[in-house]
């Protein structure tokens, strides 16, 4: 069991004390060696000494998305490239990716926050682990199998993509849990009910993240499987999946704080908020060695409070999320920035720069549609043309946000000008 009431149920001076002297190593070690933090500190006259305890998290800088993609691939490592044993990547705003790297010690730390996770699933060594998270760059697929693995259940590598096989090893197996994203999982839940198969599995836990739900669909996931579902969060710029996870009360998501210090702040005027109310959640990976951040900045919306849980555990706990304060999109598990079609549209030339995505779920699964607007000679007799042009522009966006796309031409004017800031996106997808 990974429960750890040495560091799940410290009182809160404690943990403070903790963090507090964690900050200020960390302070020290990104000053010494990330230059980017060196810069930023020192345009703020600040030296690490300056850096006693928490009290002084507010004098640091914040870190965006953005700085990582200027810094990319490597500039923002605090560590030479032979200490890091693995690379992960997220989409950028634009073409190029966010880039992380883990030391030995970080994944270790990363695979035991993600046990933490499965344990307050009520998970253990004795639970067969379907992981249905993508494996690859994305960090849920290997995030979720370390976890698992340090956990010391028996963990079956599905990935994505094949349901039916899915299935058949989920009840072949006996799966007692699932870790994967909570459209896909309604999806399953759908294929087994269609085949006639839900009372043929052993499942008794999900653990669902990586996008945004709600509590009615953890409920309806409850009652189409009869089973627990639990909410993980994550960013693979702090780490991946298990920077959060809800317990069985589902009243908020604990934070692992002895690793990740988490802030709310006013988006606009980045100011700290107060507990219980919205805004923007900002974290500083406390231990992480490969690439810390100080006070990275999400863009996800939510709230934190400190009261005890009735777990026991007295770790701070944000709330369901909200929505975002930036435009991503996250569609089947893929982090999507309308920017990046724009881009790749632009690069190619051979259309307008007038678009519209139509994200919609069909099936529980996502779809996209992307409309764009050409010129008006391949409406008339040139259809061949409308379609070659039709295929190639798919395969430039899918190639773009790593996600296939259907690609609708439409004539110049069709789609709606917009009087303030552009319309790209309609998100139709209700999250039931
Ligand atoms: O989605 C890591 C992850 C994998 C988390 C598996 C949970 C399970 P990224 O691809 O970097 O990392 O995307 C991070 O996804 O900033 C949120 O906007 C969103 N997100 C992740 N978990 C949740 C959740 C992974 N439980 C972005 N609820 C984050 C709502 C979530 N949104």
């Amino acid at each position: 069991m990974i429960w750890n009431e040495a560091k799940e149920c410290m009182s809160r001076d404690e943990m403070q004390e903790l963090q507090g002297k964690r900050l200020v190593k960390l302070v020290d070690r990104v000053y010494h060696n990330v230059e980017f933090y060196r810069k930023k500190m020192q345009n703020l006259g600040l030296e690490p000494g300056d850096i006693n305890g928490i009290e002084d998290l507010h004098k640091l800088p914040f870190t965006t998305k953005n700085d990582l993609r200027d810094n990319y691939p490597f500039g923002l490592f605090a560590v030479p490239q032979s200490q890091i044993v693995r690379v992960h990547a997220s989409s950028g705003t634009t073409g190029k990716a966010t880039v992380v790297g883990y030391t030995r010690k970080d994944i270790e730390i990363w695979s035991e926050c993600v046990a933490r996770a499965f344990s307050q699933a009520g998970l253990t060594r004795d639970d067969i682990i379907q992981v249905a998270y993508g494996y690859g760059l994305f960090t849920g697929g290997l995030g979720a199998h370390y976890g698992a693995e340090y956990l010391g259940a028996t963990v079956v590598p599905m990935s994505t993509g094949n349901t039916k096989k899915l299935t058949t090893m989920m009840k072949d197996f006996g799966a007692t849990a699932i870790a994967c994203t909570p459209s896909y999982l309604l999806h399953i839940a759908e294929t087994l009910e269609a085949d006639g198969d839900l009372d043929q599995i052993k499942l008794k836990a999900a653990i669902c993240g990586a996008e945004p739900w709600t509590e009615q669909m953890r409920l309806q996931i409850e009652e189409k499987l009869h089973i627990k579902a639990y909410d993980i969060y994550g960013l693979s710029e702090i780490m991946g999946p298990g920077v959060a996870c809800d317990c069985q009360y589902h009243k908020g998501l604990h934070v692992y704080e002895d690793h990740f210090l988490p802030e709310i702040v006013d988006p606009d005027t980045l100011q700290p908020m107060a507990e219980g109310e919205t805004g923007e959640l900002v974290f500083t990976t406390l231990t992480k060695e490969g690439i810390p951040l100080i006070r990275y900045r999400t863009r996800d919306l939510t709230s934190i409070s400190y009261d005890k849980c009735d777990c026991g555990r007295t770790l701070a706990r944000i709330s369901r999320f909200k929505g975002r304060s930036d435009d991503m999109l996250i569609i089947r598990g893929v982090n999507v920035f309308p920017s990046q079609v724009e881009a790749a549209l632009l690069e190619m030339g051979e259309t307008t720069p007038y678009y519209l995505m139509i994200v919609d779920r069909v099936d529980n699964l996502d779809t996209l549609e992307v409309q764009i607007e050409v010129d008006e000679r391949f409406f008339s007799d040139q259809i061949g043309e409308l379609q070659n042009l039709t295929k190639r522009v798919a395969h430039t966006i899918q190639q773009a946000i790593g996600l296939s796309v259907k690609v609708k031409l439409v004539e110049p004017k069709t789609i709606e000008r917009s009087m303030g800031k552009a319309v790209h996106v309609i998100d139709k997808r209700k999250l039931v």
